[in-house]
């Protein structure tokens, strides 16, 4: 067995359930099995820089920031970001020390396909993946890749993006490139990263492209994005899956949405609320019966109505397409952040039509919740055991991947607050697969350095590394948490003395 298939084996034919023999009968440390692995994950615009260099053709995040600069909190753009474009070497021996089995990454479509299109691949732009997947498996670092997150060519922007119909074929022409390109080095793939966020945030609000047209275009992009990822995984089983073999799936985000009242009202919000962000998108593929949930469709079919459309708001699929997005996939990547709660909302709320108002919840945190440096981010670990048990009971237990799980906080390197962020949910997510039955495979930490945030820029950060963006080498220097997580990357358990990651400095 050469050595990617050998990881990728031990990926995902994880010895569920098995508990660790890393250790002997005295040892009282909390341990994963043997099979399961850890990674961490990061994103191109979020770390390459380069925007414009070498043949990369532009994107919506490259658009955006240089056109809307007062968008980003600190006026910051991803031009030079982390400088991963040019640091392979450096970022694999860090990834190296990390002791980790895995990195998630993704590929910026322009940076392959400058105009969006296959009919000219940028040379450049292979040349780069290509070393950094070498340079990975030198150091015997497993590749995951996604091959969406978040950056659309602006080419393709202009055709109106994800609202358009015609952007699932051409996704599924840049699948095809990169896995004719890059399918021998690369068994597990992604399609996309967090659908719901680039449809509810880029279509729906003011993250990029900002069309901010929610209720409206939210959906249109949802429902192209999952007929693409439907055609891609068709592709992929089809043509590809006997000739390179590896695994694909997608990668969705769950907040738990707890009720804030015992109140059957609440229980109601607290459900319809996950149908509509979780379910949204992880129904139509993960679910028995496929398509959008119920809840979801009856709401939207009858607001439309209700508000004068002579169709929904929400697309239908053809039954063919149905049947196509259904099952589409070998596992879940899950990424898992925070948690809420949720009211009833017995008034209509803000701006009709649109999501928030379609689903008629209300969605808080509570106060007391630890903060973190991100308005949105509480620490609420318990939140991370009920979303595993939601989707085991709701979509049959489906094989998952932590993509991503993580934290922001100020900027230093005696980081304590992340060392127990990871700790608690780490603990949560043994429970849920030791206890409950969840079939976890792997975990990836949010991030690897810290990066470009998005509309957040550069003021949230969530590394294990600090980077320094006023040197002018972009240095990278490890956190307290880079030596905690080395720890459990190398043993597999959670340490016992835990004040070594929380008091002392080395
Ligand atoms: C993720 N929430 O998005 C993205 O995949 C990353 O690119 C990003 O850097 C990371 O989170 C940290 O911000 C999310 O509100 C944004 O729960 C918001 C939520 C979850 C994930």
């Amino acid at each position: 067995m050469n050595f990617i298939y050998f990881h990728c084996f031990i990926l995902f034919i994880s010895l569920h359930g098995v508990i660790s023999n890393r250790r002997n009968v005295l040892d009282s440390r909390i341990c994963f099995a043997d099979g399961f692995s850890f990674g961490v994950a990061t994103a191109s615009y979020q770390i390459e820089g380069a925007w414009n260099v070498s043949g990369k053709g532009e994107g919506i995040w490259d658009r955006y920031t240089h056109a809307h600069p007062e968008i980003v909190v600190d006026r910051s753009n991803g031009d030079v970001a982390d400088g991963s474009y040019y640091k392979v070497k450096k970022d694999v021996a860090l990834l190296r020390e990390l002791g980790i089995s895995f990195y998630r990454f993704s590929i910026a479509w322009s940076r392959i396909l400058p105009n969006g299109l296959s009919n000219y691949v940028n040379e450049d732009g292979i040349r780069y993946y290509k070393e950094l997947l070498a340079e990975l498996r030198r150091n015997h670092i497993t590749p995951v890749v996604t091959m969406y997150h978040f950056d659309l060519p602006q080419s393709l922007q202009e055709l109106g993006g994800w609202t358009n119909p015609i952007m699932a074929e051409y996704f599924v022409d840049y699948a095809r490139v990169l896995l004719d390109t890059f399918g021998d080095e690369v068994k597990i793939w992604l399609t996309f990263n967090e659908p719901y966020t680039f449809c509810e945030d880029g279509y729906g609000g003011i993250e990029a492209p900002g069309a901010n047209s929610s209720g409206f275009e939210d959906y249109m992009c949802g429902h192209n994005v999952l007929r693409a990822h439907g055609m891609v995984y068709r592709m992929f089983d089809k043509e590809y899956r006997k000739k390179i073999g590896g695994h694909m799936g997608i990668t969705l985000d769950f907040s738990w949405l707890e009720p804030a009242t015992t109140s059957e009202e609440d229980q109601q919000a607290a459900e319809t609320a996950r149908q509509f962000y979780f379910g949204w998108f992880a129904h139509p593929i993960f679910s028995k019966s496929g398509d959008y949930p119920p809840i979801m469709r009856s709401m939207i079919d009858a607001n439309s109505k209700r508000q004068g459309f002579y169709h929904s708001r929400l697309p239908y699929f053809t039954p063919e397409e149905v049947k196509m997005i259904r099952g589409a996939y070998d596992f879940l990547g899950l990424n898992h952040y925070t948690t809420y709660l949720i009211k009833h909302g017995s008034r209509r709320l803000g701006v009709q039509p649109s999501f928030v108002d379609d689903m008629n919840v209300i969605k808080f945190q509570k106060d007391e919740w630890p903060k973190t440096n991100s308005s949105w981010l509480k620490v609420v670990p318990w939140g991370f055991r009920k979303a595993l048990n939601w989707v085991r009971l709701n979509y049959r237990n489906p094989k998952t991947l932590i993509t991503e799980n993580g934290v922001s906080f100020e900027r230093g390197l005696r980081d304590t607050k992340r060392v127990n962020y990871i700790d608690s949910y780490l603990r949560a997510l043994h429970t849920a697969i030791h206890q409950d039955g969840c079939l976890v495979v792997g975990y990836a930490y949010w991030s690897f350095l810290d990066n470009f945030e998005w509309t957040r820029g550069f003021s949230e950060r969530f590394g294990l590394f600090e980077v320094d963006y006023q040197s002018p080498n972009l240095t990278r220097t490890a956190r307290l948490s880079a030596k905690y997580y080395t720890n459990v990357a190398k043993t597999g358990c959670l340490p016992n003395n835990f004040a070594d990651y929380t008091y002392n400095t080395d």
